[in-house]
């Protein structure tokens, strides 16, 4: 049934005092919902190619995925974040193949939770995420991270964060909201009365 026809059927048909007060109160609550403005699923995917960049025995390299400078940008305390993932591209040099089995990478996120070591398999390894990079995330906009070699070097190929959350949606003008609800509230008080 299309819901103006519903919406005309509901306010038309007789019933009682109590009903009558139900239906206004439905309508004054499906205004406030407009008020509120509804939020939009997003995802918003930062990438930082690196060139690739070499990372030799010891070494640590720091990177800051930032997302307010992104299109669509992420706006903390607009937009919000509820998760997050890290893929990152670490390569071997191939020139120490004896080292192979025992290179190691480090990579640290804000917080314990999204730490880990880099599995060289050489394929893209993804990383959760952690309470502090999800705080960073929403409060900044921002989330730091550093790769470290604990043994044997390799090239540090690409790093990809992907999160997901809501933006808020473009707020309808007040003046048209306005307008919207007092003609609710209108016919909803005339309809009342009538009866
Ligand atoms: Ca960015
Ligand atoms: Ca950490
Ligand atoms: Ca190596």
């Amino acid at each position: 049934m299309p819901a103006a026809f519903t919406i005309k059927r509901y306010l038309g048909s007789p019933g009682k005092e109590g009903h009558k007060m139900k239906r206004i109160i439905t309508l004054i609550a499906l205004f406030s919902l407009c008020l509120v403005g509804p939020a939009v699923a997003s995802l918003w995917t930062d990438t930082i190619n690196f060139g690739p960049t070499y990372v030799q025995s010891g070494q640590t390299v720091s990177y800051t995925h930032d997302l307010t400078d992104n299109t669509p940008a992420f706006t903390p305390l607009q937009d919000f974040i509820f998760g997050y993932n890290l893929v990152i591209g670490i390569s071997d040099d191939a020139n120490d193949p004896s080292y192979h089995t025992s290179e190691v990478a480090f990579v640290n996120q804000p917080g314990i939770l999204g730490d880990g070591f880099y599995n060289f398999s050489y394929d893209n390894n993804k990383f959760g995420m952690s309470f502090f990079g999800l705080l960073s995330l929403d409060l900044l906009g921002k989330l730091d991270v550093s790769i470290t070699s604990l043994c044997g070097d390799f090239y540090l190929q690409y790093s990809q964060l992907n999160a997901k959350g809501c933006a808020a949606a473009p707020v309808p003008e007040p003046t048209a909201l306005l307008l919207l609800g007092a003609g609710l509230l209108g016919l909803a008080w005339r309809k009342y009365s009538q009866g």
